[in-house]
C-alpha cells in the first residue's frame, strides 16, 4: 500500500481507440521519401547513360561506388566460383527457399482461355511472358540473396527467357557484386549479371549500354525492371517508367500484428523487432483489444531491444511515429484498423486466427496463427516477400508469376459473326464520330455483296 506501481518502460507509443475508430487511415503516419527531388538529381546521369552507355556507367561507378570496373558483365566463372565458396548451410537454406518458392509460384501459372462470345466469334486470352527482365539487387546496407530468389523464381516460372541481374560493384570483392548475391544467381541458373548499381544500373537496364556487342560491357535493354533499391534507384525507376516496365516502388518495410489475449508477448515483440531491423524508417504496429498484452509486449520490447544486434536501428524504428500500439474495443474494430492501414505484412495472432485472416481486405501478405511469423515468409515459406508497402496493398499485390505475364487477346470472328454484329459497331462508330471505324466493317460486307 502506498507504493506506486512500477512504471512501464514504454517503447511504442499508444493510440487509444477503445471508444471508437475515427479516421483510422490517418492514425499511423507513414514515412515519406521525397522521390521527386531525387528524380531531378539523377536526371542528368540517366541522360548520360542513354547517350554514352558504358563510359557514363563507368564514370558513375567511379563516383558513387569508388570502383572503376573494366568489365561490366560479371564473368560466368566468377558466378560459379561464388557458388563454390558458399557456406554449405547457406547453400542448403537457399535451395530450400528456392524449392518452396517454386512450388507456390508454379501453381500461379495461367493457361490460355478461349471464350466463345457468339457462334463463330471467339476471344482467346493468351498469357505471354515478358521477353527480357532486369532484376536490380541492392548492395550496401541491404544485401539480400533471398530477394534474388523472390524475384527470379516468379520470372522463371512465368517463362521469362532472358533474365539479367544488376548489383553494385564492391571494392571488397574486386569490383564484383556481393559474392552471396552471385551465389544465389548461380543456384538459380542466372548467368547474365552486371556489376552496376544505383541509378546508372536502372538506366543501363532501360537503355542498354550501347557498345560493341562482343565486349564485356554490352547489355541489351530489358523490357521490365523489378527489385528493391535505395532512393536513387527508386527515382531512376520512376523516371524510366514507360521506357521500360517497372514493378511497384517499395518503401520502408511494415509489419502489423492483430493480436488478442491469447498471443504470446515474447513472440509478438520478436516479430515487431524482426521487421524494424530492416530500416530506421520501418513500421511496427500492434493492434489489440488487450491492454494486458500491450503492456506485456512493451515490457518484452524493453527487454529484447537492447539484446538485439541492430539495437539502434530497431529502436529508431520502434520509437518513430510510424510505429505504435493501437488499442481497440474488440477484434472487429481491430480488423477495421488493419484494413485501413493496409500493411505490407499482417500477422493474425488471435483465437480462430484463420477466420479473422479470411475477413481481412487489405494486406500484402497475411501470416496466420502462432507459428507463421513474417520472417518465415521472408525466407522459406514459399510465399513471395516482395510486397506492396505504404498502403499500396489497397490496390496492388505482391510480386508473382502474373507480374511477368501479359494477357494478349486473340480476336477471331467469321464473316457471319461479323455481319451479325456490324450494325452495333456502326452505331457506336457513328456516335463517336469515327465513321471510318464503321466503314472498316461495312466495306467487308459490301465486298461480299458485289
Ligand atoms: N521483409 C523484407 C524482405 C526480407 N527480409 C529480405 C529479409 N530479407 C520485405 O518484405
Ligand atoms: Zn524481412
Amino acid at each position: 500500500p502506498g507504493l506506486e506501481p512500477p512504471r512501464l518502460a514504454r517503447v511504442l507509443h499508444r493510440i487509444d481507440l477503445r471508444d471508437g475508430v475515427r479516421d483510422p487511415r490517418r492514425l499511423l503516419p507513414r514515412a515519406r521519401l521525397d522521390v521527386s527531388a531525387a528524380v531531378e538529381r539523377i536526371r542528368p546521369l540517366v541522360e548520360e547513360v542513354r547517350e554514352h552507355g558504358y563510359s557514363a556507367i563507368r564514370a558513375a561507378s567511379e563516383r558513387f561506388d569508388g570502383v572503376s570496373p573494366e568489365v561490366l558483365r560479371v564473368p560466368v566463372q566468377a558466378i560459379a566460383e561464388a557458388e563454390g565458396a558458399l557456406d554449405p548451410r547457406v547453400r542448403a537454406a537457399l535451395l530450400e527457399s528456392i524449392n518452396r518458392a517454386r512450388r507456390v509460384h508454379a501453381a500461379q501459372r495461367r493457361s490460355d482461355h478461349t471464350t466463345q462470345v457468339v457462334p463463330g466469334g471467339t476471344v482467346t486470352e493468351r498469357w505471354v511472358p515478358v521477353d527480357r527482365v532486369g532484376l536490380y539487387v541492392p548492395g550496401g546496407l541491404a544485401m539480400y540473396p533471398s530477394t534474388v530468389v523472390m524475384n527470379v523464381v516468379p520470372a522463371q516460372e512465368a517463362g521469362v527467357r532472358s533474365l539479367v541481374v544488376a548489383s553494385p560493384p564492391r571494392k571488397d570483392n574486386g569490383g564484383l557484386p556481393d559474392r552471396r548475391v552471385l551465389a544465389a544467381c548461380a543456384l538459380l541458373g542466372v548467368d547474365e549479371v552486371y556489376a552496376v548499381g544505383g541509378a546508372q544500373a536502372v538506366a543501363m537496364l532501360a537503355y542498354g549500354s550501347s557498345v560493341d556487342p562482343d565486349s564485356t560491357a554490352f547489355c541489351t535493354p530489358v523490357d521490365l525492371i523489378t527489385g528493391p533499391g535505395n532512393i536513387w534507384v527508386t527515382a531512376a525507376k520512376r523516371l524510366l517508367r514507360g521506357v521500360v516496365g517497372i514493378d511497384a516502388e517499395a518503401g520502408p518495410t511494415e509489419i502489423a500484428i492483430l493480436a488478442d489475449h491469447t498471443a504470446d508477448p515474447v513472440h509478438v515483440a520478436a516479430d515487431l523487432i524482426s521487421q524494424a531491423e530492416h530500416d530506421p524508417l520501418a513500421a511496427s504496429v500492434l493492434v489489440t483489444p488487450s491492454v494486458e498484452l500491450a503492456d506485456a509486449v512493451d515490457r518484452e520490447l524493453a527487454r529484447q531491444v537492447p539484446a538485439t544486434r541492430h539495437t539502434e536501428r530497431v529502436d529508431t524504428a520502434l520509437t518513430g511515429e510510424q510505429s505504435g500500439i493501437v488499442l481497440v474495443a474488440d477484434l472487429a474494430a481491430g480488423l477495421r484498423v488493419v484494413d485501413a492501414y493496409a500493411a505490407e505484412h499482417l500477422e493474425i495472432q488471435t483465437e480462430n486466427a484463420r477466420e479473422w485472416a479470411l475477413r481481412v481486405r487489405n494486406a500484402g501478405a497475411i501470416f496466420v496463427g502462432a507459428w507463421s511469423p513474417v520472417s518465415l515468409g521472408d525466407y522459406c515459406a514459399g510465399s513471395n516477400h516482395v510486397l506492396p508497402t505504404g498502403g499500396c496493398a489497397r490496390h496492388s499485390s505482391g510480386l508473382s508469376v502474373q507480374s511477368f505475364l501479359r494477357g494478349v487477346h486473340l480476336v477471331e470472328y467469321t464473316q457471319d459473326a461479323l455481319r451479325d454484329v456490324a450494325p452495333h459497331v456502326v452505331a457506336l462508330a457513328t456516335v463517336e464520330d469515327l465513321p471510318a471505324h464503321g466503314q472498316a466493317v461495312t466495306a467487308r460486307l459490301s465486298e461480299e455483296a458485289s
